[in-house]
């Protein structure tokens, strides 16, 4: 499979159509749609500038019937604790209490960029918040060690991006009050991606947020519809997005640029229920090699081999977490004004010009 996509400008399109609508047709939102076309695919063309195509690396992938899970070594996936295969889907953990699996790769991965599409089924009889605790997709160190974090161990070496559909911290909810105002409080499921050095511990009465590289809400428990998880790492850039509408639309969750993964590490898959529980179902682990042209700087930084994984700025991301993020409002207003601030170059600029023109005849004349 060779797809040169950008995902985004298919999102961002639908919101352009939006806003084409008949009812809404004055001059200004017309406007607004032109500068925001003219945004869309200018972003379009800044994001796919480097060329990008995706292989299939099956090898690194879990698909079914399955035949690539066993215990022999010859397998290129191992199961671990209470996961079992069936002809449809590798349950981690069954609708019970008290239980964790995994599925885990037995190769290390060497690829400098690479996109994993988690296919996955959440479901059980408990009521929302009755239910949990998630599943975790892994790109880490270690392999195979059962552990508290979503059933991997605690302080692990690598990337972690959680489905985490119980929210332990909003049990106590005085803290909480404490803590957040509404509009920094989460609703669960939450996708949240850490990033462990191997001495970071995950806080997991806290569901992670004191080491959290960000995150989203995913309601995907108990669908009809199939949900996806997507973590694509290029360029040391970790975008993460979910599909989970049945609309086969890509949802941004997290972008992160200088997050830095050693290569080698092993990919896997854990889940774990305790007094609550639900089926977490992987149905495939599609991992797709990304061929990005690097410019020569880029090139050269990639030369310097990176051993510890660790992200750049951490502070500043835990800062600005603190803080509250844009409003709507304020996006709009700065959106806004950036609009406004162009429109008045370009009359000054074409103003200048007609001037500049004027002048020159008469000096011609
Ligand atoms: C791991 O990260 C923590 C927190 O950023 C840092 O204090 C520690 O020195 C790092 N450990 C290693 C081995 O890099
Ligand atoms: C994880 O690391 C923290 C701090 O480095 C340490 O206190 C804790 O005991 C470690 N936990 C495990 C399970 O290794
Ligand atoms: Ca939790």
């Amino acid at each position: 499979m060779a797809a040169i996509s950008c995902r985004r400008h298919r999102r961002d399109s639908k919101s352009i159509h939006m806003l084409f609508s008949p009812q809404k047709m004055t001059p200004f939102t017309i406007l607004c749609s032109f500068i925001l076309l003219l945004f869309t695919v200018g972003q379009c063309f800044a994001d796919d500038d480097h060329e990008m195509e995706e292989f299939l690396k099956r090898e690194y992938s879990l698909t079914k019937p399955y035949q690539a899970v066993g215990p022999l070594s010859s397998s290129h996936w191992e199961l671990m604790g209470d996961a079992m295969v069936t002809t449809e889907q590798v349950r981690l953990t069954p609708d019970m209490q008290s239980r964790q699996g995994a599925v885990w790769s037995r190769l290390p991965c060497h690829l400098n960029d690479w996109e994993m599409q988690v296919h996955f089924k959440i479901h059980g009889k408990g009521k929302k918040n009755l239910n949990g605790d998630g599943l975790a997709i892994w790109y880490t160190k270690e392999r195979m060690q059962k552990g508290p974090v979503f059933g991997n161990k605690d302080n692990f070496t690598g990337l972690g991006v959680f489905v985490d559909t119980y929210p332990n911290e909003e049990k106590q909810i005085e803290a909480q009050k404490k803590r957040y105002t509404p509009s920094t409080q989460r609703i669960f499921p939450f996708v949240l991606a850490m990033v462990g050095n191997g001495t970071i511990s995950y806080d997991h009465e806290r569901d992670g947020r004191p080491t959290e590289l960000g995150g989203c809400n995913a309601m995907v428990r108990n669908l009809k519809h199939d949900t996806f998880l997507f973590i694509r790492y290029v360029r040391r850039r970790l975008t993460v997005m979910i599909d989970i509408d049945g609309q086969h639309e890509w949802r941004d969750c997290l972008d992160l640029p200088g997050v830095r993964l050693p290569k080698g590490f092993y990919f896997g898959a854990t889940a774990i229920t305790g007094d609550l529980s639900d089926n977490h179902d992987i149905i495939s682990l599609k991992l797709y090699q990304l061929t990005v042209l690097r410019s020569k700087q880029e090139e050269e930084d990639q030369e310097e081999e990176i051993t510890i994984p660790s992200v750049d700025n951490m502070e500043l991301l835990r800062l600005g977490q603190t803080e509250e993020g844009m409003s709507g409002l304020a996006i709009f207003f700065t959106v806004l004004f950036s609009m406004l601030g162009c429109i008045f170059l370009v009359v000054v600029g074409l103003l200048l010009y007609g001037h500049w023109n004027e002048n020159r005849r008469k000096r011609f004349y």
